[in-house]
């Protein structure tokens, strides 16, 4: 009976540890809309220096089968990476169409495309800096309304 007690006081301690851990990750995920142009989650919060996993889901029954991806900038470069990931010249490329991610030092963090079916999880460890850090669709004529914001918590 002792030895009982004591087994489920080890349990109970152990259950206790994992749920402290699993407390300082972040784990969100974001779908992309079936029908819209568009991410069901368009804000969501974590704390600087957390670990986070973010995970993409671009739903198989997508009724419009577009292609979506998630790129994770720095503040304030949203309409500088619209403009730069719509830039027409860039639709002749068909490694461009494939993988659209330019070269940039305001990107943090992106998945690949994903077809309609397929996710994707980004496990990364969140700036030590608070600050509002945009997320956005880079495939042909999406960023611009889809696209959301990772607020960075001190
Ligand atoms: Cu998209």
């Amino acid at each position: 009976m002792k030895r009982t007690l004591a087994t489920l006081a080890l349990v109970g301690g152990l259950l206790a540890t994992a749920s402290a851990v699993k407390a300082e990750d972040a784990e969100v995920t974001i779908t992309a809309d079936k029908i819209q142009l568009a991410y069901d989650t368009k804000e969501f919060t974590v704390k600087a220096g957390q670990k986070v996993k973010l995970t993409l889901i671009n739903p198989a029954d997508s009724q419009n089968l577009q292609p979506h991806n998630l790129i994770l900038i720095k503040p304030g470069k949203l309409g500088a990476m619209i403009a730069l990931v719509n830039d027409p010249s860039k639709l002749s490329d068909p490694n461009w169409i494939n993988n659209p991610i330019p070269e940039s030092d305001d990107i943090l963090h992106h998945t690949k495309l994903l077809k309609p079916g397929e996710e994707e999880t980004l496990e990364f460890t969140a700036p030590t800096e608070a600050g509002d850090y945009p997320f956005l669709c880079s495939y042909i004529g999406h960023a611009a309304i889809m696209n959301g914001v990772m607020k960075v918590t001190e």
